[in-house]
């Protein structure tokens, strides 16, 4: 257990900037709140400004999320202590400038790469969301149902709904901790996890009824058209899991989800339960790349010119 208590770094602080990465997710959000809420109950009369980019819709039942300050623009010239989660302090976006003024900095975060980008730092590079991190860092005794909510929000999307590796026995026990404050934990996994819209479910459904089993059903593949996705009205986001839910196919070892795009081009995204490593097959197109188990790339041409790359590259992995 930790000894770092954020109580440490409020003497004699009036005013607290909180910010977390760019394109905010669930645990940047929650974390931001958390503390934000953490704050106001410790200490009163202490201005606290919660600064990010925009908030989705579906973390609205977080108290106070509609005081997230989305512009950036504060009457506060400098802040005493500036608190940034889940993110080095390069990727805070028009927040940076707010950090680089502040008397004193704070960064907490669990990704491997943040060598610590503040003043004082608490990086846990295994943990597994920053949220679980604000639950370490703060005094215990005040947590209620409006601070352990954002907090358990992130330990959710952070986590897969405690199913990555990252989830530990630790994560479990904060888990189990917060949900003795009595919010509707089911309803809130919904929100932030499972609930698509109708569009993204129309999405869903078209990729799979176009789904085809190659190499002795061990990969699946599917496509839908640039002209599909126009005529549903959908963004390109709302393609986002349907190649992580065309992997869960009963022995399919990897997937290829294809989309258009108005311009020619083709989005592939690769899924794998590690027997296929997909990143070193998105990494052969140029500009592609990522993990073992879930990888991307850009191909010109038809979704057969896609499959006539891509499917070699899957089989020769499957056969080794
Ligand atoms: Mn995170």
């Amino acid at each position: 257990m930790t000894t770092f208590k954020i109580d440490d770094y409020l003497k004699g602080v009036q005013t607290v900037a909180i910010s977390g990465h760019i394109r905010p997710d669930g645990d940047c959000i929650g974390s931001c709140m958390g503390m934000y809420h953490y704050l106001k109950k410790a200490y009163p009369a202490l201005r606290v400004d919660v600064f990010l980019e925009d908030v989705p819709d579906c973390f609205s039942y977080i108290k106070d999320i509609d005081k997230v300050n989305t512009t950036y623009e504060t009457d506060v010239e400098v802040y005493d202590l500036f608190i940034c989660l889940d993110s080095v302090k390069d990727r805070i976006g028009k927040a940076e400038a707010i950090f680089d003024k502040a008397r004193h900095t704070v960064n907490i975060d669990h990704h491997v790469s943040n060598t610590g980008t503040g003043e004082v730092n608490y990086i846990v590079p295994g943990a597994s969301s920053a949220c679980e991190l604000v639950y370490r860092v703060i005094d215990r005794a005040l947590m209620d149902e409006t601070i352990a909510v954002p907090i358990y929000t992130g330990m959710v999307t952070d986590t897969g709904v405690f199913k990555y590796s990252s989830t530990s026995k630790e994560t479990m026990e904060i888990a189990g901790d917060l949900m003795t404050y009595g919010f509707d934990f089911p309803q809130l996994i919904d929100s932030v996890f499972f609930e698509k819209t109708f569009v993204q479910q129309r999405l869903m459904g078209e990729a799979l009824t176009n789904a085809v089993l190659y190499f002795d059903d061990q990969c699946i593949a599917s496509f839908l058209p640039a002209e599909r996705i126009t005529a549903l009205h959908a963004a390109f986001s709302d393609l986002e899991g349907i190649a992580s839910q065309m992997k869960l196919t009963k022995g399919v070892h990897c997937s290829l989800f294809v989309y258009g795009l108005p311009d020619g081009d083709n989005k592939i995204s690769l899924r794998s339960d590690g027997c296929v490593d997909v990143s070193k097959i998105a990494q052969t197109i140029p500009g592609g790349g990522g993990h073992a188990r879930a990888a991307g790339c850009n191909i010109k041409g038809s979704y057969e010119d896609v499959l006539k790359v891509m499917l070699p590259l899957i089989e020769a992995q499957l056969k080794k």
